[in-house]
């Protein structure tokens, strides 16, 4: 594949699916190294919304059966509803596609084993796209704990706050319900933290071992768009947890998707025995760090030439976005895909990530501390 152009077929058009549609169109500008990648098939069930869609999202056709396009394109991206996440990524893999499945991976750990299983036979690359990884301050604040800067690593805190399922009466939706979801906060924000903590830590502190939590849902059904019926709410719309790692460090973690006032507040914080740092998604160029020598936490704009993924972009000061994390995320995962090279995050860190999820859910259902599975 190295120098030739990767057809990409991509299942899911809304959300996620034009945040890729767009970091693969920002690529040839900003990442002219990067692979050259034809948007070859747009995937849906609506036929009319997928042909609009692919007009704007620029895929050259459409189908609506993935079945017949996982085989069809070098790289195949899963943007679907979770239910939706195992199926056809699996079938990719056993076609040889490479695959950037949403996260998070699976609804439950067992459909996860399923496709760590099928990544791990499959000699295509298969990523899972825990695009805060790709936050230039992330990556700084990485580089600060590998080097030491922080000493032993003690505690590790983390939380993803946001208030769209506040309201009662905001629609009832695929991510409100456990056959098609998995989970709620937990799976879909949580996911997220828990992944983020062991991509900074992972190295110094180890594995998690054991985890106790809570699983709660407050507004117990929802109005279904449309129409008179109001629909059961089967999933979290919070969760807490306390975790301990194998080094004996410990973190917490938790999240919401009601926690009124908060939009998409994801903030974590790392506590070691020469410093700390701090940060947090709706300030994403900024990170907070308190070093050995300092009285309190400074400030760091994470913008200059030298960070990471900064120079494909503006001079110093002229911040970056949300978006720009899905095309950091999208220029390293077509550049393994050309080299043939190991992507992280790959269904392999997915799956860890999921092992946590079970184990808050296993150790909300018994009210006790569990060890993960
Ligand atoms: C939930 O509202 C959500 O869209 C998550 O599903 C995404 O992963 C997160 O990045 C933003 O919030």
């Amino acid at each position: 594949m190295p120098g030739d152009t990767i057809s990409v077929g991509v299942l899911g058009y809304r959300f996620m699916g034009r945040a890729h549609a767009n970091a693969l169109a920002r690529l040839p500008m900003f990442f002219p190294d990067a692979p050259d990648v034809e948007r070859h098939t747009l995937v849906g069930r609506d036929e009319d919304a997928l042909s609009d869609a692919a007009d704007r999202l620029g895929f050259a056709h459409t189908a609506t059966d993935w079945e017949s396009v996982v085989d069809d394109v070098d790289v195949f991206y899963n943007l679907g509803p979770n239910h939706l996440h195992a199926d056809p990524s699996i079938a990719a893999l056993e076609a040889g596609t490479h695959v950037l499945c949403e996260k998070p991976l699976a609804r439950k750990l067992a459909e996860a084993e399923r496709m760590r299983a099928a990544a791990a036979a499959s000699d295509a690359v298969a990523a899972c796209a825990f695009n805060y990884r790709f936050v230039p301050a992330i990556r700084y604040a990485k580089g600060l704990i590998a080097d030491g800067k922080l000493g032993e690593i003690r505690q590790v805190r983390g939380r993803y706050l946001q208030d769209w399922l506040v309201d009662p009466d905001t629609p009832w939706s695929w991510r409100n319900d456990a056959a098609l979801a998995g989970s709620g906060a937990l799976g879909d924000l949580g996911a997220h933290t828990v992944d983020l903590a062991r991509f900074l830590v992972g190295e110094q502190v180890g594995a998690v071992e054991t985890v106790s939590g809570t699983l709660r849902t407050f507004v117990n059904e929802r109005p279904v768009p449309d129409s008179d019926e109001r629909r059961p709410v089967t999933v979290d719309d919070a969760y807490t947890a306390q975790v301990e790692y194998a080094s004996g460090a410990i973190g917490t973690f938790e999240a919401s998707r009601v926690a009124d006032g908060h939009k998409n507040d994801h903030t974590i914080e790392v506590h070691g025995s020469k410093g700390s740092l701090r940060f947090s998604l709706e300030r994403l160029n900024e990170l907070a760090f308190k070093g050995e020598h300092h009285r309190g936490y400074e400030t760091i704009l994470v913008t200059d030439e030298s960070d990471p993924y900064v120079d494909h972009w503006w001079p110093p000061g002229h911040v970056l976005g949300w978006e720009h994390t899905f095309v950091h995320e999208n220029y390293e995962f077509l550049s393994a895909v050309a080299a043939d090279e190991t992507f992280h995050p790959s269904f392999e860190d997915a799956y860890q990530v999921q092992r946590v999820l079970d184990a808050v859910e296993r150790a909300d259902e018994r009210g006790e501390r569990v060890a993960l599975r």
